[in-house]
Formats: structure tokens, C-alpha cells, sequence
């Protein structure tokens, strides 16, 4: 069997801040492999077809704003349940209620804006990795 694999991106506001490094030591230490990783500042039909479930909801728009904002790194991880393990490290989608220790809980912060700068992105099934590692290793 293969194992299993995710699409993590670290999003506008980490790679300004200078986070890529720590990030991906992060997913590193806790054993996942990288298997490949672009950096790519994201169209918006990209970016539409990637939030397609966000689609309509008020924050939609102000998301796909801040997402073609700058560059991001898209990281192809494998690993034994990486799916559900990145999103443990993620943490909480609301840096401030994301707990210490997480990427978000650690490193997040709190701007008071329309949409959450969070960090990162994970998929959150094999169905959303799948189609989504589809997308930005196309
Ligand atoms: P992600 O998809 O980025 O891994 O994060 P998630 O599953 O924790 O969050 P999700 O509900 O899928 O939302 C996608 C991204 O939209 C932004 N968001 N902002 N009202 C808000 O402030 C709000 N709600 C969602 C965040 O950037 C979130 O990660
Ligand atoms: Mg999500």
C-alpha cells in the first residue's frame, strides 16, 4: 500500500513572514516526507476551483483575494494518515483559538480581518487531497 498523501499550502501571509522554513521543518520533524513543493503565486481560477466548497459564503471573495496576494508553497507530503496528522499541526482555523503547539496556536496571529491569514492550508479528506494535488501539481 502507498502511503497516503496531502496538499499543504503555506499561504501569503507565511511565506511574507518568512515562516516557509518553519513550517515545513514542522512537517518534517513530525516524520511526514515531502515528496515535491512549488512556489507559485496563484491564479484566480486556480484559486476559485480550489475553494469551490467556500463558493457564496461571504468570506469567499476577500479569501481568493488574500490567496493571489503573493506567492504560496504548495507541498506534495506523504505519510501514514497525513491527512488528519497536518491538520492536528495546523491547528484551529481562528489563529487565536488555535491551541499552542500548533502551527496556527504558535505562529498565527490575529489581524481583526474579513478572512483568516491562518498560515496554512491542508486537505481534509483523500477525495479534496486528491483533487486538489491535481490542481497545483497539475
Ligand atoms: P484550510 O482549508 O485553509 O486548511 O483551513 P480550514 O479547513 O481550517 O478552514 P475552511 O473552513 O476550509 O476555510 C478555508 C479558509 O478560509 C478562511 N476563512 N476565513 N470568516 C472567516 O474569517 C474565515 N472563515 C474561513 C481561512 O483562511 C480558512 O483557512
Ligand atoms: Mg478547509
Amino acid at each position: 500500500m502507498s502511503a497516503e498523501e496531502t496538499l499543504i499550502l503555506v499561504k501569503p501571509d507565511g511565506v511574507a513572514r518568512g515562516l516557509t522554513g518553519e513550517i515545513l521543518r514542522r512537517i518534517e520533524a513530525k516524520g511526514y516526507t515531502i515528496n515535491d513543493l512549488r512556489m507559485v503565486t496563484a491564479s484566480r481560477e486556480l484559486l476559485v476551483a480550489h475553494y469551490e466548497e467556500h463558493e457564496g459564503k461571504p468570506f469567499f471573495e476577500p479569501l481568493v483575494e488574500f490567496m493571489a496576494s503573493g506567492p504560496v508553497v504548495a507541498v506534495r507530503a506523504s505519510g501514514n494518515r497525513v491527512i488528519e496528522g497536518f491538520r492536528a499541526l495546523a491547528g484551529a482555523t481562528d489563529p487565536t483559538a488555535a491551541a499552542p503547539g500548533t502551527i496556527r496556536g504558535d505562529l498565527g496571529r490575529d489581524w481583526g480581518l474579513a478572512v483568516q491569514q491562518n498560515l496554512v492550508h491542508g486537505s481534509d479528506s483523500t477525495l479534496s487531497a486528491e483533487r486538489e494535488l491535481s490542481l497545483w501539481f497539475a
